[in-house]
């Protein structure tokens, strides 16, 4: 029988809570498929480690994971280190190295959630962001000088490539070119980011002339978060820079019904590296600890993961028995308005995966 070796690292806050809920999910559609089974190890890594260690990851972190078919990740952040060095310490540590430069998330209302936009329902609400994962703003490129003094200064330089936005333009053409619609929206900042912008814009027209079947357009970020609040249904397949991709997909999550079910695949395509899957949202200081965070956003992203290891069958169960679960609104938790915990849930899509007609 094939065994998919995976790396699961919760990391901080509910990122634990969410990540052993999918390991639970994982382990049920292993078996109600039998043709697969998944040998999952853990790594503590993140904000515990940290403090006895002074550093996110072991110095080796990233060849003990390098070698697994896929990563399942909860959450870098914690209420007592700075953002900054838990992002960089280890989600960035693994993405930027692994080359996962195509950073895929979907949105779509599903099957009982509400929108807190009237009158939207899955239909009109179904896209794709493809955000940059390897440079643009998230470069690392900068410094800071005179540190406290009234002088200080300080630049975080976005570099961009054209090997690297040639590569994610020509992944989201051939992304929106394989979804029914076959709509893309290349989102820039052009008029203002005269230089990489403009580049990009550039390369969007060379690129899209290997995908005459594509219908695209170009929109500037500001106007693109109006449209997607006001002309939803316009949208299918959107592609833009990693920072404004972050924040693009944050709102599309919020207009899905809640940050707690956004998913998102970490993909190094060619597949030289593992590729990592995880929720969009973060540790959540704010509800850690109290067994109440939406596990639905890591059960998605375990759907992406069947897909990426080539298990078709497994990932259509699994969101089919997500789906039943989200239609039951005993199933909602607290972000969704519901009184649900995470363990209810898990346990209601486990029952789902085993039900003899999911
Ligand atoms: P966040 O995503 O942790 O939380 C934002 C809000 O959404 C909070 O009110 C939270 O309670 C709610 N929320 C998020 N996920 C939820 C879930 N599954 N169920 C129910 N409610 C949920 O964002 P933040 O507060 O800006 O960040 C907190 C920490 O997480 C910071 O350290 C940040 O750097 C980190 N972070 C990490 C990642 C990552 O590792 N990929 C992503 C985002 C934020
Ligand atoms: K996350
Ligand atoms: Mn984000």
């Amino acid at each position: 029988m094939k065994t998919y070796k995976i790396a699961a690292i919760p990391g901080d806050g509910i990122g634990t809570e969410v990540v052993s809920a999918g390991v639970e999910v994982l382990e049920a559609i292993a078996k109600r498929e039998g043709s697969f089974a998944f040998k999952i190890d853990h790594f503590d890594w993140g904000g515990d480690y940290y403090k006895k260690h002074g550093r996110m990851m072991p110095v080796d972190g990233r060849d003990q994971i390098a070698r697994h078919d896929a990563i399942l990740f909860g959450s870098a952040g914690h209420p007592d280190i700075p953002d900054h060095v838990t992002l960089w310490g280890l989600r960035l540590a693994i993405c930027q190295p692994f080359d996962q430069y195509a950073n895929v998330r979907p949105t779509r209302v599903l099957p009982g959630i509400t929108s807190p936009l009237r009158h939207v329902n899955g239909n009109e609400l179904d896209w794709v962001i493809v955000r940059e994962n390897s440079e643009g703003e998230y470069s690392g490129v900068g410094g800071r000088v005179h540190q406290g003094s009234p002088i200080e200064a300080a630049t975080d330089v976005s570099m961009f490539t054209r090997a690297g936005v040639e590569r994610i333009l020509r992944f989201a053409f051939r992304l929106a070119q394989s979804r029914p619609r076959k709509l893309l929206t290349v989102v820039t900042k052009s008029n203002a980011q005269r230089h990489a912008m403009v580049m990009w814009d550039e390369i969007a027209v060379e690129v899209a002339a290997d995908f005459k079947d594509v219908t695209w357009d170009k929109m500037l970020v500001d106007a693109m978060t109006m449209r997607m609040v006001m002309k939803p249904g316009s949208i299918d397949t959107v592609v833009a820079t990693n920072l404004h991709a972050d924040i693009l997909s944050d709102l599309a999550a919020a207009l899905a019904g809640s940050l707690g079910i956004a998913p998102t695949a970490n993909l190094n395509p060619e597949r030289t590296y593992p590729s990592m899957f995880e929720p969009i949202h973060g540790s959540a200081f704010d509800i850690m600890g109290k067994g109440v965070a939406n596990p639905v956003g890591t059960f998605w992203s375990a759907v992406m993961m069947l897909e990426h290891l080539g298990e078709p069958a497994a990932a259509g169960r699994l969101m089919k028995a997500i789906e039943r679960v989200t239609a039951d609104k005993r199933f909602h938790t607290p972000d969704l308005g519901g009184t649900a915990r995470t363990a209810d849930v898990t346990k209601a899509v486990i029952e789902a995966i085993h039900g003899a007609n999911v």
